[in-house]
């Protein structure tokens, strides 16, 4: 153990009513923009047995430039999601009161909040069985349609135009046309790759602006890895990282949860033949999503999922690679040029999107469509897998 890791997790600790001393800590290596540390406290030395687990994160403040307004809205949508009548079958992770009430801490000045580990819990990077994955789907359409009724106007925009996939592509072309680190000489193609598609990605955006689609409360980052699951039986248990809730599209959740989980490869990967639309994922996420949703989404949200799925993999491509021009300041890298080969990865995917576009959204339509019956048995489906 790093002992000043060690020491700031004891500092972060002690703004806490918790038990013990801290036996041991690893590191998440999975996100790209926090620190996570999974931390384990033995609760008394006397019986070694006996210990408490807690996962222990410091928000990143370059991204979100205010952390209190993330755990605002997460703190709102927390106690509505407590006190709905009709409970979901799947939970929101809850973050613990600091012992001065609130659900963050400021240490060594950073923001940190603390959530108890969840037992026998596991999330998944890649899909091993689809039927989970439409349990998955399920998930997060349940998740939007339990804060349907919630009052979007209490919630703060964190990271301001955060899906306007307009702006990214513009803010792509002006770190292009600064190219602070002569970067872009080497992604040419690429660059080309969003000028030829931005009236194609703006799509959803100038929807919305012409009021053709409504505000929901949603929740921005839905990868696979983003819903625990119970290890031994697939259950779903809770959906975790709420940093990005903020009034948003629907299509935007179904969106990215397809770009990650229905991709034949990772999300980085470097080999691109091996890269596309897992059509079978693809099917089961939307038949979870679309079961779950379909009663409150409007006819105009359901034609347009499988654009969500098209824009949401080009705007992230966008993002990639202005962070890589940039000098990779947003996501955190492991390798050289990492951020241009997961934006090489996302460009792939989207092109292998755009070409069976006409597929994908028949798909969606045969699932909403489905008479009643058909559509019983989709949902009940998703809910043997609980
Ligand atoms: C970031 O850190 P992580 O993996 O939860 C990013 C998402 C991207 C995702 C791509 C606040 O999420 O928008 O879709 O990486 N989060 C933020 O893997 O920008
Ligand atoms: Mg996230």
């Amino acid at each position: 153990m790093d002992t000043k890791t060690l020491e700031m997790l004891k500092r972060v600790s002690e703004n806490y009513d918790i038990k013990g001393s801290i036996e041991g800590y690893s590191k998440y290596l999975n996100g790209h923009i926090n620190d996570t540390y999974y931390v384990k406290f033995s609760v008394d030395s006397n019986s070694p047995g006996k210990y408490r687990e807690y996962v222990f994160q410091r928000i990143n403040d370059y991204v979100f430039k205010e952390p209190s307004k993330v755990m605002h809205n997460i703190k709102e949508i927390t106690r509505y999601w407590n006190l709905l009548e009709n409970k979901p079958d799947c939970d929101i992770i809850t973050f613990l009161d600091s012992k001065s009430g609130e659900n963050y801490i400021y240490c060594d000045g950073s923001c940190w909040r603390v959530c108890s580990y969840v037992e026998n819990s596991v999330s998944y990077e890649t899909v091993e069985d689809p039927k989970v994955l439409r349990s998955a789907g399920y998930a997060f359409g349940r998740f939007q349609y339990a804060l349907s009724g919630f009052p979007i106007e209490k919630l703060y925009e964190t990271i301001p135009n955060f899906h306007n996939t307009r702006k990214r592509l513009d803010d792509l072309f002006k770190v292009v046309t600064a190219d602070p680190l002569g970067r872009v000489k080497g992604v040419m193609k690429e660059i080309s790759f969003f000028e030829r598609y931005y009236s194609l990605a703006s799509r959803l955006v100038d929807m919305q602006n012409r009021g053709e689609l409504p505000l929901r409360v949603t929740h921005n980052d839905t990868k696979y890895n983003n819903i625990l699951m119970d290890k031994d039986t697939c259950e779903l248990l809770c959906v975790i990282d709420l940093d990005t809730v903020m009034p948003g599209l629907s299509m935007y959740d179904f969106g990215d949860a397809v770009r990650f989980a229905a991709n034949t490869a990772v999300e980085d990967e470097t080999d691109l033949s091996r890269v596309g639309l897992n059509m079978e994922n693809y099917i089961e996420f939307t038949r979870g999503f679309i079961s779950a949703s379909k009663d409150f989404l409007t006819k105009n949200e359901l034609e347009n999922m499988a654009l969500g799925a098209v824009v949401i993999t080009i705007e992230l491509a966008s993002r990639f690679l202005a962070d890589h021009i940039n000098g990779d300041k947003y996501f955190r890298i492991h390798r050289p040029n990492h951020n241009l080969d997961r934006a090489r990865c996302q460009i792939r995917l989207a092109q292998d999107m755009i070409e069976r576009y006409d597929e994908m959204c028949e798909i969606v339509r045969d699932v909403y469509m489905a008479p009643a019956k058909k559509y019983r048995k989709s949902l009940e489906l998703a809910k043997v897998l609980y």
